[in-house]
C-alpha cells in the first residue's frame, strides 16, 4: 500500500521587479518613458506620450525613431518598461512582448521568460501547499487503514516557501537565472496507540542555477511566438540530515518528505514556448529533474521528476490578465535509502513509496503595475501575479522547486 499525501490547496503570490541597467544594448528601447515629469505630463500619467515623443527632451535619441521601435520589440522580448501599452500612439506591437499583463506566465511556472541584454530582475514568491491525507495509487486511504500497517500515520502537512530569483541576461539570446528558496515545512501525524504530534523544519531549500537560451523569436503586428531552453542546475543546498522531537522525547531524523533539499546535484533541462495575439497570450513549458552525482551522503537520491504545464491567458485591461494552466507532474521512486529512517514505522520515511503522478488545474491573475507608478519611472516596472487550483489529484511529489 502506498501512502502519498494529497496536495488540497496549493497558493503562489509573488512579485517581479525589474531594474534595467542603462546600457547601450537597450538604451534606445527603453527611455523612461511614462512616469518620467516631463512637462507635457505633469502627473506622470504617460497620457502625453506623444508629446514626449516630439519633445524628447528626457529620452534617447534612438527613441524618437518608430521604426527603430518595431524592430527593438522584437528583438528585446522581456521589456518592463511601459513602452507599449494598449493604445499606445506608437502604433502596433511587432512580435511577441513582454510589456502586458499576460506577457509573464502564471506565477507557478518559472523561467518562462527571457531577458534583453543587460536586463536585471529580481522576483519574490510565496508559495503555501496544504496537504491532506493518504493515497494508495489514485485511491484515497483513511487513516485508520494507514495506521493498521504503520504505528504512525501522517495526516497533514503544509509547507511554504519563500523564493527570491535574481536574473540577468549578458546578451539577448541569453539569460542567467538564480533562486533561492527558504522553506517551512510542518506534518502531523496520528499514533497507532493513540496520540498525535507534529514535526517541522525549515532552512535554506536547494539554490538553483538556470541557463535560458532564447532558440525562436517571430511574429508581426497580430502577435508573435518565442522559444528558449532551459538548462538548469540544482545544488545540494538544502539539508537532509533535518530532525525534530516527537512525541516519545526522541529526537530523530525527519523523514523524506520533511527534508529541505534532494541532497544531491541534479540537472533540469527543459524547454518553454510563448505566443501572443492581439487579446491572448498561451504557452507550455517541460522539464525533467534528474540526479546526476548519485547517491547523496545520507545514501539514497530522489526519483527523476517530470513535469509538463500548459497555459492560456486572456489580456482583459492594459493591467490585468486571466489565465487558466493545467500541470502535470510524474516522479519516480527513490534510489537507495537513509539508514536513519524506518520505513516500517511510518510511509513517509519508505523510500519505495515516494513515486507519484499529479493533474493540477490553475485560475490565476497577472496585474500590471500602472507605467505612471513614479517609483518605476526610471525604467523600471512590476507586475503581480497570483494563482490556486480549481482541482487536482494525487501527489506525494518532493516539494523543491524543479
Ligand atoms: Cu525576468
Amino acid at each position: 500500500m502506498t501512502s502519498i499525501t494529497r496536495i488540497t490547496i496549493s497558493l503562489a503570490a509573488g512579485i517581479l521587479l525589474a531594474a534595467l541597467a542603462a546600457t547601450p544594448a537597450f538604451a534606445d528601447d527603453d527611455p523612461p518613458r511614462g512616469g518620467d515629469s516631463s512637462p507635457g505630463d505633469p502627473f506622470g500619467t504617460g497620457v502625453s506620450e506623444a508629446d514626449d515623443r516630439d519633445g524628447g527632451a528626457d529620452a534617447p535619441p534612438a527613441a524618437d525613431d518608430e521604426s527603430s521601435h518595431a524592430s527593438t520589440d522584437r528583438g528585446h522580448g522581456h521589456d518592463h518598461s511601459p513602452r507599449i501599452e494598449l493604445g499606445d500612439p506608437r502604433g502596433p506591437i511587432v512580435g511577441w512582448t513582454a510589456a502586458r499583463p499576460d506577457g509573464h506566465a502564471p506565477i507557478g511556472v518559472m523561467a518562462d521568460h527571457t531577458h534583453a541584454a543587460g536586463e536585471w530582475m529580481l522576483s519574490y514568491r510565496y508559495m503555501l501547499m496544504l496537504m491532506d491525507g493518504n493515497r494508495d495509487g489514485s485511491h484515497r486511504q483513511g487513516d485508520g487503514r494507514v495506521l493498521n500497517d504503520f504505528p504512525v500515520a501522517p495526516t497533514d502537512m503544509s509547507m511554504q516557501m519563500h523564493m527570491i530569483g535574481v536574473m540577468y541576461a549578458p546578451t539577448d539570446d541569453l539569460t542567467l537565472m538564480a533562486m533561492v528558496p527558504i522553506v517551512y515545512k510542518s506534518m502531523d501525524h496520528d499514533i497507532r496507540t493513540g496520540g498525535r504530534f507534529t514535526t517541522e523544519s525549515d532552512g535554506i531549500g536547494d539554490v538553483s542555477l538556470t541557463a535560458l537560451y532564447k532558440v525562436l523569436d517571430s511574429g508581426d503586428e497580430s502577435g508573435g511566438h518565442r522559444i528558449h531552453l532551459n538548462l538548469g542546475i540544482s545544488f545540494p543546498t538544502g539539508g537532509i540530515g533535518e530532525k525534530d522531537t516527537i512525541f516519545n522525547g526522541a529526537t530523530i531524523r525527519l523523514p523524506y518528505p520533511m527534508q529541505l533539499g534532494s541532497g544531491t546535484f541534479d540537472m533540469i533541462p527543459g524547454f518553454t514556448y510563448m505566443g501572443e495575439s492581439d487579446d491572448w497570450s498561451w504557452g507550455g513549458q517541460a522539464k525533467v529533474r534528474i540526479p546526476i552525482s548519485g547517491h547523496s551522503r545520507r545514501g539514497y537520491s530522489w526519483g527523476e521528476i517530470y513535469t509538463a504545464t500548459a497555459w492560456g491567458a486572456r489580456r482583459v485591461t492594459d493591467w490585468l490578465g486571466l489565465s487558466l494552466r493545467a500541470e502535470l507532474s510524474y516522479w519516480e521512486n527513490f534510489s537507495g535509502r537513509d539508514r536513519a529512517l524506518n520505513g516500517a514505522v511510518v510511509p513517509t520515511a519508505d523510500p519505495d513509496r515516494r513515486a507519484g503522478k499529479r493533474l493540477d488545474v490553475f485560475v490565476g491573475a497577472n496585474f500590471k503595475a500602472p507605467s505612471s507608478v513614479p517609483d518605476y519611472s526610471r525604467g523600471t516596472g512590476s507586475r503581480w501575479r497570483w494563482a490556486c487550483p480549481s482541482g487536482s489529484t494525487t501527489t506525494g511529489r518532493p516539494s523543491t522547486p524543479s
